[in-house]
């Protein structure tokens, strides 16, 4: 993950007051990190008995050289954020899972999510098993706020990374996930791994998300992980070519007036985008862009409804400038009356 970040670090004198008191943002931001004596980033928000729930992954400086696999993401734990509002008090609840609880993996929490069911809140989060692949594991807890305890084995049949799982209006939970690069979606053809697999050439067609419904006791897939088709408003799949629309990582799926929305990065050209489906497995269309590329090379995001009003929470890099060190934020998301997204631009 190569991309020159366009933050100048200037002398902290020469920047707005109100860019962000100790901030490295040239440009005004539209918001301002939810907490900043811990790096967060990715985070995935949920309502849960009322109030506000932020699962993030959990930035740290591991001193690992930055490179196209993301290895410099070498994050350890978890820990959930929740407030009572939009604007009010962030509190930390401290660890919730760290990875020498979780018996199989090897490195690498990266971004994960949360669920609720019948008493039970589930955290799913992708991690690196002992031969360095992607899996997703799951652990559970009675309170959204950890701590968690972690299965012994990864989830059967799950790869790769960015778990998200969205409960349909009729009770079922689906895991959306898949990430490319350093996520290694690449190396699973119809569910088979092939660890010198390449990624695709511009004029091959893109790769594309995942999808599988969840069991009953939301610890395993219910069937063979699908793919999800994305696809033009000509009902073309992408090409590779297309970078600025089509899916890399980050997946997540809400509903929005009977239809499903599924938005994701496209990584390497910076874009939140999404597009709309009728059913939770697509085909999904193309429709724009949610959120333009933020400071920082990833951008990573989750759509949510809180008080009848919806909101983004996204990152950028607003407090260290270093494209791992992240930190989260929240704005409002606006609907046109078409059901379209307006387009969120995170600085002024
Ligand atoms: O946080 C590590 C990785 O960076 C996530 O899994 C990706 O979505 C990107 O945000």
């Amino acid at each position: 993950m190569n991309r020159i970040l366009s933050i100048s670090i200037l002398s902290l004198s020469v920047l707005s007051v109100a860019a962000q008191e100790k901030g490295t943002l040239k440009k005004k931001p539209i918001s301002q990190p939810l907490v900043s004596h811990i790096f967060t980033a990715d985070p995935s928000a949920h309502v849960f008995n009322g109030k506000i729930y932020v699962y993030p992954s959990h930035d740290f400086e591991a001193g690992i050289k930055e490179d196209d696999l993301g290895s410099h993401f070498a994050m350890r734990d978890y820990h959930i954020l929740s407030m009572d509002s939009i604007g009010g008090k962030v509190t930390d609840n401290g660890i919730a899972l760290d990875i020498k609880d979780v018996p199989w993996a090897g490195r690498q929490m990266w971004a994960p999510d949360a669920a609720f069911k019948d008493g039970t809140y589930y955290l799913y989060f992708p991690v690196k098993d002992k031969t360095d692949i992607f899996r997703m594991g799951v652990a559970t807890s009675k309170s959204p706020a950890g701590p968690f305890k972690a299965e012994k084995e990864p989830i059967k049949g799950s790869y790769s990374i960015d778990p998200s799982v969205f409960k349909d209006s009729d009770g079922s939970y689906y895991m959306y996930f898949g990430g490319i690069w350093g996520g290694q979606l690449q190396r699973w053809a119809n569910n088979k791994y092939t660890a010198d697999a390449q990624l695709r050439k511009p004029d091959e067609e893109a790769f594309l998300p995942r999808v599988a419904k969840l069991s009953a006791d939301m610890k395993s897939f219910s069937e063979e992980v699908r793919s999800i088709k994305l696809v033009d408003a000509n009902g073309k799949t992408f090409m590779e070519s297309n970078n600025d629309k089509r899916f890399f990582e980050a997946s997540w799926v809400h509903k929005y007036k009977g239809k499903y929305y599924f938005s994701y990065s496209t990584g390497d050209t910076h874009n939140i985008c999404y597009a709309i489906g009728d059913s939770p497995y697509g085909p999904f269309t193309y429709k724009g862009i949610v959120l333009k590329p933020v400071e920082g090379w990833t951008n990573h995001h989750s759509i949510v409804e809180i008080k009848g009003k919806w909101y983004l929470f996204y990152h950028d890099t607003q407090i260290s400038g270093k494209t791992h060190l992240r930190n989260v934020k929240v704005t409002e998301l606006k609907y046109n009356p078409d059901g379209t997204i307006q387009a969120i631009e995170a600085y002024k």
